[in-house]
């Protein structure tokens, strides 16, 4: 028999990286998709097969992490083995804005599937994945993160993510469940949301390359991230499910890098070398050169700047994780550095942005893109 897997927040950058996986592992994948009123399935559309079709090993159903009668009817009818909580409202400066929304969705609804769970008498059989994150850390306590390192979050979805870190680990101890935190640090895609800032840096740099945007407009330019790709993360969240015994681990690269240098990292990758002047918001990135003929940007020319309004109210600086555990008792190793990573990300946008180029030159207006 099949394994059969659950996953919320299938239609995210993780939710389709992790479908892939687990279909390509024979498993029978469920997914929770939210009702939109555009489609909302594009990460997922190659996956989907025709519901008129038998001997299907993919579904989707309609739900919300903050709705528990849902909840419970998907687990009740699909009976999972395994379910990966990966639903989220997952952008930190947006939960600045909705806070009320972000602890409901993303720590209550944590307790809803858990809570269903133990209702649906699934204690013994439904194994459970918590989307954890590096932002539990915040403000540097100590340097390189580790699964001992304590918390201290700095914003609203930090916050209810600490709510959903902690529920997993009661539930865990009070009922048995075989429940896992996977404490993820960053991980990025040609997939990745647009406004997060490594694909809104690679996105802005393949439509300046290409003469479709003028400048890209950022905030905090020292913050460090460790960096990873979510191909290789989601593969650590599968095995954290098939240990003998459920634990917590760290996922990250173990290397911390600025968000500056990976503007730095985007221009080299179509030949433009760029060099950052002056300091706070007057920071501004200068091209120094540009040795591609496909992408004519002249010297000197300021392509990026510093705006106040991507600034946070609190700010996590500094990030750098200790994946010893996960290396050791996984046995999980990632397969991309930071500079494939780029390039995979390059790559993608700089297609996707020919593509914008080819109508804006045939008359079609295309999107403008200022997030
Ligand atoms: P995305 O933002 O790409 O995807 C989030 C998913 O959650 C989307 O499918 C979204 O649906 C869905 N969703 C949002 N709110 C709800 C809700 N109320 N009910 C049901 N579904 C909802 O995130 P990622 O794939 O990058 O991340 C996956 C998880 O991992 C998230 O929980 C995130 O917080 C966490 N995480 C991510 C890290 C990263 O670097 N990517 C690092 C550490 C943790 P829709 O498509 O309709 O918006
Ligand atoms: P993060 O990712 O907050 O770490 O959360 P994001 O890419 O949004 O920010 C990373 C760092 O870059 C700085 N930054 C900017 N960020 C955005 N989005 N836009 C900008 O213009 C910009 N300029 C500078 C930010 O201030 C920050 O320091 C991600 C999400 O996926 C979470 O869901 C996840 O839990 C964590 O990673 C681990």
């Amino acid at each position: 028999m099949a394994k059969v897997a659950l996953i919320t927040g299938v239609t995210g950058q993780d939710g389709a990286y992790l479908s892939e996986f687990l279909l390509k592992k024979g498993y029978v994948v469920h997914g929770v998709k939210r009702r939109s009123s555009l489609f909302n399935t594009d990460r997922i559309d190659h996956l989907y097969q025709d519901p008129h079709v038998d001997n299907k090993n993919f579904f989707l159903h309609y739900g919300d992490l903050t709705d528990s009668t849902n909840l419970i009817r998907i687990i009740q009818e699909t009976q999972p083995d395994e379910i990966y909580n990966l639903a989220a409202m997952s952008h930190v400066a947006v939960s600045f804005d909705t806070p009320e929304y972000t602890a409901n969705a993303d720590g209550i609804g944590t307790l809803r599937i858990l809570e269903a769970i133990r209702l649906l008498g699934l204690t013994k059989k439904t194994r459970f994945y918590q989307a954890s994150t590096s932002e539990l850390y915040g403000l540097v306590q100590e340097v390189p993160q580790s699964e001992k390192t304590p918390f201290y979050p700095r914003s609203p979805y930090a916050v209810a993510k600490l709510y959903g870190y902690w529920i997993t680990v009661n539930y865990r101890e009070a009922y048995d469940i075989y429940a896992c935190n996977g404490i993820l640090f960053n991980h990025e895609s040609p997939i990745r949301g647009e406004t997060f800032v490594t694909r809104k840096i690679t996105r802005a740099v393949a439509r300046i390359g290409l003469g479709l945007q003028e400048k890209l407009f950022l905030g905090n330019l020292s913050a460090k991230r460790d960096w990873g790709h979510a191909k290789d993360y989601v593969e650590a969240m599968y095995l954290m499910l098939q240990q003998d015994k459920p634990e917590d681990f760290v996922v990250a690269t173990g290397i911390t890098t600025e968000v500056r240098e990976f503007v730095r990292m985007a221009f080299n990758n179509i030949g433009v070398s760029i060099e950052f002047r002056g300091e706070g918001v007057e920071e501004k990135g200068y091209v120094v050169s540009c040795n591609n003929p496909d992408f004519k940007i002249d010297t000197d020319r300021c392509v990026v700047e510093v705006d106040p309004r991507y600034f946070r109210p609190t700010e996590v600086e500094l990030l750098i994780g200790d994946p010893k555990k996960a290396n050791d008792k996984l046995g999980w190793k990632p397969k991309y550095n930071l500079n494939m990573l780029v390039d995979d990300m390059m790559e993608n946008d700089i297609k996707l942005m020919k593509k914008d180029k080819f109508l804006q030159d045939g008359g079609y207006k295309t999107l403008n893109y200022f997030e």
